[in-house]
């Protein structure tokens, strides 16, 4: 581990924090049950991976908009998609982030709603924090809404149910870690750079970087969950195997997912490469989470 790369990233995850606790409803605001599981849920650590390379992305180039908002409403929909996954008619399972879930700590009702809460409060977010510049809200709002969208992540996991249990293809789990995973990776990569006005004939370059990172991201999880251990992890492990999960190591094995994730994190730091700024610590972050342990 990079110890100098965790200790510049930490204030910029703290900042992420302090946001989220300021943009979102209060505990005390009614009903106040509902405002204690969406904060419950988003306040409750993680990486916060998707808003750390937003404001990363961000900085990359001179910037005059204040990204956090914007990492912000991408949390939300991480979190929102979080507490879904774990309700009993999806994954069904107690614990997230070595904290019960939300569906246990509160009530199911509670969760379903928490989650539309905060899938919700993301665009409310996007649509008031940027509204002086109405062009780069529409631009964060749409690459928000495809890459979470019914084409996008929603895709994704409806996929991933529907083929449970069943012999899987590679290219129908190419499909579907490229819709779970990948491109609410690729938004947190789109949206830092559209704040960041990065020039549009390198647009192709940040996608690509998107791409490539995120599928190493879903790699990487598929590996932790078929090595790692539920104290390091923060939740179950080998529930993919338990569940009859698709995973990228039951299909092509623990070697060739490895390789997989090693050939598109090298495919994610030639398209850095490209997109040139100041990308030093971006790079070292887009490193680090291929090395991350939970
Ligand atoms: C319910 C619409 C809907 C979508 C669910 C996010 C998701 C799609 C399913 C969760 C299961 C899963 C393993 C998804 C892959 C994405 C992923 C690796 C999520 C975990 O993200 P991390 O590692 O979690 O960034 P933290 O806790 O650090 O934020």
């Amino acid at each position: 581990m990079n110890t100098k790369t965790i200790e510049l990233i930490q204030p910029l995850k703290e900042s992420i924090e302090q946001e989220i606790d300021l943009l979102l409803p209060k505990e005390s605001e009614r009903p106040s049950n509902l405002h204690s599981a969406m904060r419950y849920s988003l306040l409750n650590g993680g990486k916060r991976a998707r808003g750390v390379l937003l404001l990363l992305c961000a900085r990359s180039f001179p910037s005059k908009y204040n990204p956090l908002p914007a990492a912000v409403a991408l949390e939300c929909i991480h979190a929102y998609s979080l507490i879904h996954d774990d309700l009993p008619a999806m994954d069904d399972s107690p614990l997230r982030r070595n904290k019960p879930s939300c569906h246990i700590a509160y009530d199911e009702p509670t969760a379903i709603l928490a989650g539309d809460g905060l899938l919700t409060e993301a665009f409310k977010i996007l649509s008031e924090h940027y509204n002086q510049a109405p062009e780069v809200a529409l631009k964060l709002i749409n690459e928000l809404a495809k890459a979470s969208g019914s084409l996008g992540m929603i895709a994704g996991q409806q996929e991933d149910i529907e083929n449970e249990g069943q012999p899987i293809d590679a290219s129908t789990l190419e499909y579907i870690h490229e819709r779970k995973t990948a491109r609410l990776i690729q938004a947190a990569i789109n949206m830092g750079f559209i704040l960041s006005d990065l020039a549009s004939e390198k647009t192709a370059y940040s996608h690509a970087l998107g791409l490539h990172l995120g599928m190493a991201f879903q790699y990487k999880d598929d590996l932790l969950d078929a090595q790692s251990d539920a104290e390091t992890l923060g939740k179950p492990v080998n529930s993919d195997q338990a569940a009859d999960k698709l995973s990228a190591v039951k299909v092509y094995g623990l070697e060739a997912t490895q390789l997989r994730a090693d050939a598109c994190l090298e495919k994610a730091e030639l398209s850095l490469k490209n997109i040139g700024g100041d990308t030093t610590l971006l790079g070292e972050y887009v490193a680090l989470l291929s090395k991350r342990d939970s």
